[in-house]
């Protein structure tokens, strides 16, 4: 159609040449635009600051069959209701929890989920664990309450680990909890008291499968294929009935995606998470399931995320907002260094509350979810030491929590005081305050056109002294002491740029 209008018609006198000449000169600024402004071509850069400039990419896409299904975030409101959850809770029950890490008086340094991989450990003695699977103290609605008290609004639960050994009455598997002396599912238990205590229930599932005969790493012979084939049916049918026992399920965190096996079947991770939200409207997955026609994962071959949220910040956190893409995220966080499941010994450093609290506020500020994870004993209770974590955690999200629920980034330059938050509905600044400086102020350099109307403490909201500096910059004035632990202040501001106070302004 451009084209014709281009060289089609034949042109006779000066009007008609200058005709010509506009429609020409409008169809090729109508072509840039159009150039310009397709997906293929642009890309959005995330600075520090918030500011998200479009800048133009001659590149071209690969063609993908397989790649992501959509570019920029799920505005539905189901992603809206998980972009608010801002704290989320994992729980890792297995057979491995039985063990704690350890086995015949020695330790297993690795992660306590992962000791079956461990050679001093026999498989069939990992793998008949099972016959000794009771967690007779096992109390759903105790769970909940803790879940609860602590204030996350999410969690995650593994109902299939890398082992196999699957925490409800699969009728795909023999390796279930129906065999165990426990013998009663838990999972059922565990959704309905947690959709009880009003919060969300994700399931953790690996797709890697020790247990199953059908698995592999690669796909190297035909005889791999068919027998990868009968897998990934086996993979459809489990998640298919996870979905049907647990209509409550809000989605599935995936895990065991990485090898190449998995990374060879990108059709058909594509065509499981299509089956799946066909099944359920509004499942929310995050990008470890899929990966694209060429094997990438997360990202396909054009740079788009494929999945509903970002899921590779697994006991890490982005650096800044431009590390984030300017996509949804999720980040899980153990609580010792490494390890998921019951770990008899803690070895290393464990993190305090107040750390936790701190990478949750990182994570809010950066638009991410902050997800703490839990490994119950075997017999079905906490450790001390969880019980604790999770008590304090609740403690300050009681006082706290307006900075966290249904906040995200700010877009104000970062201090070093702490973090900025900003409620997504009406547009408040919360300030996560962990390191009061020296001077007793904190300093706020809002957006350019902001202006600091009031600032107030949100524990007593008492209003604070605000002292003007240069241009829009603020002091905000701590007079009274207050205890040695973070703390939140919120600050009105105007974004209009109209209040602006150019009294300070030294030209
Ligand atoms: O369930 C928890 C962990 O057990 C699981 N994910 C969390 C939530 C997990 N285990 N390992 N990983 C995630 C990271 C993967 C590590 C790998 Fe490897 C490095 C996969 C491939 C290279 C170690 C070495 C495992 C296989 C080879």
């Amino acid at each position: 159609m451009i084209h014709k209008i281009i060289t089609g018609p034949k042109i006779r006198g000066i009007k008609a040449r200058a005709q010509f000449a506009a429609a020409a000169v409008t169809v090729l600024c109508l072509s840039l635009v159009l150039t310009v402004l397709s997906p293929t071509n642009l890309q959005a850069q995330w600075g520090e600051g918030g500011k998200k400039t479009e800048i133009k990419n001659d590149k071209k896409e690969v063609p993908l069959k397989h790649g992501a299904h959509r570019i920029g975030k799920r505005t539905d409101p189901e992603m809206d209701r998980w972009r608010d959850y801002g704290l989320g809770e994992f729980i890792h029950f297995g057979l491995y929890s039985i063990l704690g890490g350890d086995y015949n008086g020695m330790h297993y340094n690795g992660a306590s989920e992962w000791i079956r991989s461990w050679n001093k450990l026999p498989h069939d003695v990992y793998d008949n664990l099972y016959k000794k699977f009771d967690p007779k103290d096992f109390d759903p609605e105790a769970w909940a309450n803790m879940a609860r008290q602590m204030g996350v609004k999410y969690v995650t639960i593994t109902t299939k680990h890398h082992d196999g050994f699957c925490l409800w009455p699969s009728k795909y598997s023999d390796f279930n909890i129906t065999k165990t002396p426990y013998k009663k599912d838990m999972i059922g238990p565990m959704v309905r008291a947690f959709d009880k205590a009003g919060i969300d229930v994700y399931l953790y599932f690996s797709v890697m499968d020790w247990h199953q005969k059908d698995w592999r790493y690669d796909l190297k012979t035909a005889a791999d294929t068919v027998a990868f084939n009968r897998f990934k049916t086996f993979t459809k049918n489990q998640l298919a009935e996870l979905l049907t026992l647990y209509p409550q399920t809000k989605g599935f965190w995936f895990d065991g995606t990485w090898d190449n096996s998995w990374k060879k079947s990108g059709a058909f991770s594509d065509s499981l998470d299509q089956y799946l939200k066909k099944l359920h409207p509004g499942l929310i997955i995050g990008s470890r399931l899929r990966a694209d026609d060429y094997g990438n994962r997360h990202f396909d071959a054009n740079g788009h995320l494929m999945g509903d949220y970002e899921q590779g910040w697994e006991r890490k956190i982005p650096k800044d907002y431009a590390a984030t893409r300017g996509n949804d995220w999720d980040c899980v966080m153990t609580i010792p260094e490494n390890g998921w499941g019951y770990a008899k010994t803690w070895l290393g450093h464990w993190k305090t509350p107040y750390e936790l609290i701190e990478m949750l506020a990182k994570c809010v500020s950066l638009d991410g979810n902050f997800v703490v994870n839990f490994g119950p004993k075997g017999d079905g209770t906490f450790r001390k030491k969880e019980l604790q974590t999770a008590q304090q955690i609740g403690d300050w999200m009681q006082v706290n929590h307006e900075a966290i629920y249904g906040a995200g980034y700010a877009g104000w330059e970062k201090q070093d005081w702490g973090y900025y938050t900003k409620n997504r509905k009406d547009g408040k600044i919360y300030m996560i305050v962990f390191n009061m400086p020296i001077n007793g102020a904190l300093k706020v350099v809002p957006g350019k056109k902001g202006h600091i109307k009031n600032a107030y403490l949100l524990q007593d909201h008492k209003n604070l002294k605000i002292e003007k500096l240069d241009g829009n910059a603020v002091f905000i004035h701590l007079e009274q002491k207050l205890q040695p632990q973070p703390f939140v202040i919120v600050v009105e501001a105007t974004m209009d740029g109209k209040a602006l106070d150019t009294e300070n302004k030294h030209v």
